[in-house]
């Protein structure tokens, strides 16, 4: 009797285990990714990567068809976050800056000058602080698969130099969608205004924005550097960008695929933050080619830029959370 229990107790486990293993070698997905940026940028590189390996490992099972410049959004890009969240859209890259529409908190790491430099960045991502992100994207139905970057992001204008703050004066900036920055130019004494990327160039080149922000590759592979005529290398904001996924359309896969689409996540977003800090020299010297003045942040005075901006701290500390804000600072 004793015996027959057993047997019985392993038979049950045995199809309770195989239930709970939802094998999906067998499945077909086509999935749709979303980048914002243009399709020679790093981040549409590393979303193709990413596609290729997923497809790869999966025997063809899954494929991912990329969306460069918010195609699917028809170029707004905090709705192509709206759209990820709700499933429409399987994976995006977007820019901690547009998480920051959906909640204040995205806008942490980007503080301006609080991210000193790429290993800085790197320990304060993949730490306790990145892992907090994380959780705050799963409150939102979205898993954060992976970190890359954007990167440092710089001033450029095609008015004047600006080596201080007071040459901010009366600029008119465009910014990312993040209220953060507003009021980080606003404390700065220039005159900011929030737009989505994909107006930018023609903005620019239409001169109804005097200048914009952008990390080096955004402003070399959409070629704003061809209508504008200063950059400074300040450094003040540095954003990440996260390879989401939709948390529903995660959940219905089978263990094996979604080890698959985490590992190859992983291995997108470190070769991104690559190809992005390797390409950074190459870039300059094409500004430079093409007529651009590059100030380097040597030749700023950077104290002049921190002290206007004290209350921007003062301002999203309780916004951001203080304990939230020590995981980065
Ligand atoms: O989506 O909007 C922006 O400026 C972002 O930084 C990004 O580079 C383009």
């Amino acid at each position: 009797m004793k015996k027959i229990s057993r047997v019985l107790l392993c038979v049950t486990l045995g199809i309770l285990m195989f239930a709970s293993y939802r094998s999906d070698a067998a499945e077909k997905y086509s999935f749709k990714m979303s980048t914002s940026t243009s399709d020679t940028s790093t981040w549409t590189l590393a979303a193709n990567k990413f596609a290729e390996l997923v497809s790869e490992r999966t025997g063809g099972n899954i494929k991912i068809r990329v969306y460069p410049s918010d195609q699917l959004s028809g170029g707004n890009q905090a709705k192509g976050i709206e759209l990820l969240a709700n499933g429409s859209t399987d994976f995006t890259f977007h820019s901690n800056l547009v998480y920051s529409v959906m909640d204040n908190r995205f806008n942490v790491l980007s503080l301006p000058f609080l991210i000193k430099d790429d290993a800085d960045a790197d320990a304060k991502m993949a730490g306790p602080g990145g892992e907090k992100l994380k959780g705050i994207l799963e409150e939102k139905g979205i898993i954060g698969l992976g970190f890359g970057e954007n990167g440092f992001r710089q001033i450029t204008n095609s008015k004047k130099e600006v080596k201080s703050v007071d040459d901010m004066k009366g600029l008119k900036f465009r910014v990312n969608n993040s209220k953060m920055l507003i009021s980080t130019y606003q404390a700065m004494g220039a005159d900011p205004l929030s737009m989505n990327f994909s107006e930018v160039f023609t903005s620019l080149q239409q001169g109804t924005i005097d200048g914009q922000e952008n990390p080096l590759d955004v402003i070399d592979s959409s070629k704003l550097y061809e209508v504008q005529g200063y950059i400074s290398l300040w450094g003040c904001t540095y954003d990440t960008i996260i390879l989401g996924m939709n948390k529903a359309t995660f959940d219905k896969l089978g263990e094996d695929y979604q080890k698959i689409i985490r590992e190859s996540a992983e291995e997108a977003c470190i070769y991104q933050k690559r190809i992005n800090r390797e390409r950074g020299e190459e870039q300059l010297n094409r500004f430079k080619e093409s007529g651009l003045v590059v100030t380097v942040k040597n030749d700023l005075d950077i104290v002049s830029f921190k002290n206007a901006v004290q209350g921007v701290y003062s301002e999203y500390e309780p916004i951001i959370g203080k304990d939230l804000l020590d995981l980065f600072r």
